[in-house]
């Protein structure tokens, strides 16, 4: 009997098939050789009927014994950690392998959907306010019931999703009075004030030393 089980919907229209990430946990099971189920929920229901399983109502998730896990990547670095096939055991490798996970999620994946989005919604005109809206509403939920993200205390998790929503200009997307005092929670940690003051710090020292101050704004 499988110990892990991949979710995903029970059916999608013809364009996303092939491309739903249930794939990526598919074939890393296949890959490594680990024995798997996959089970389904309703497509039709799907924004409301996994919330508590996939907080912002998508797929995949995955299930292996106690470990309950959203993030196709989150769930790809779990099925790694079962199989040196998926990652190696070495520090380097690991920490390569780990290093080009992310860039794909969070440098390459960023930039791609967010373009695929505005490139088959250019006839309706749209942007990615109702998105971003959307997604601050689920992220909501979730800081109104609880203080921190992860095993009920401060991990990297929170380091990572405060200065992601620090950045992310979260007024401007409606009142979320819980991510609000999230963010403000998590900020005033000592160890993000000194972070914060030894980065100003050091760009401040590194003015007088330009040849002439030039103002000048890019993404993070
Ligand atoms: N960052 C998430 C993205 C999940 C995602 O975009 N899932 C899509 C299928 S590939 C989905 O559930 N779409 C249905 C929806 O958003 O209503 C992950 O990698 O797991």
């Amino acid at each position: 009997m499988a110990d892990v089980t991949i979710w995903t919907l029970d059916w999608v229209p013809e364009g996303p098939r092939g491309f739903v990430r249930d794939l990526r946990l598919r074939w890393a099971c296949e890959e490594a050789g680990l024995p798997y189920r996959v089970r389904t929920i309703a497509f039709d229901d799907r924004a409301t009927n996994h919330l508590d399983r996939q907080p912002f109502g998508q797929v995949p998730y995955l299930d292996d014994g106690e470990v309950k896990l959203f993030e196709s990547g989150a769930a790809l670095l779990h099925l790694a950690r079962k199989s040196e096939m998926l990652m190696p055991r070495d520090a380097v490798g690991e920490a390569q392998t780990l290093q080009w996970t992310i860039a794909a999620l969070n440098s390459i994946e960023m930039v791609s959907v967010p373009w695929w989005f505005l490139n088959m919604t250019k006839a309706e005109n749209k942007d990615l306010t109702g998105w971003l809206t959307q997604r601050l509403a689920h992220l909501e939920c979730i800081f109104s019931e609880q203080q921190f993200l992860a095993a009920d205390r401060f991990t990297v998790a929170d380091l990572l999703m405060a200065d992601v929503l620090r950045v992310g200009a979260l007024r401007k997307f409606g009142d979320r009075p819980a991510s609000e005092a999230y963010v403000a929670r998590i900020t005033a940690r000592p160890a993000f004030k000194k972070a914060h003051a030894d980065q100003l710090a050091q760009f401040k020292a590194a003015d007088a030393r330009r040849p002439s101050a030039q103002p000048s704004s890019s993404a993070p």
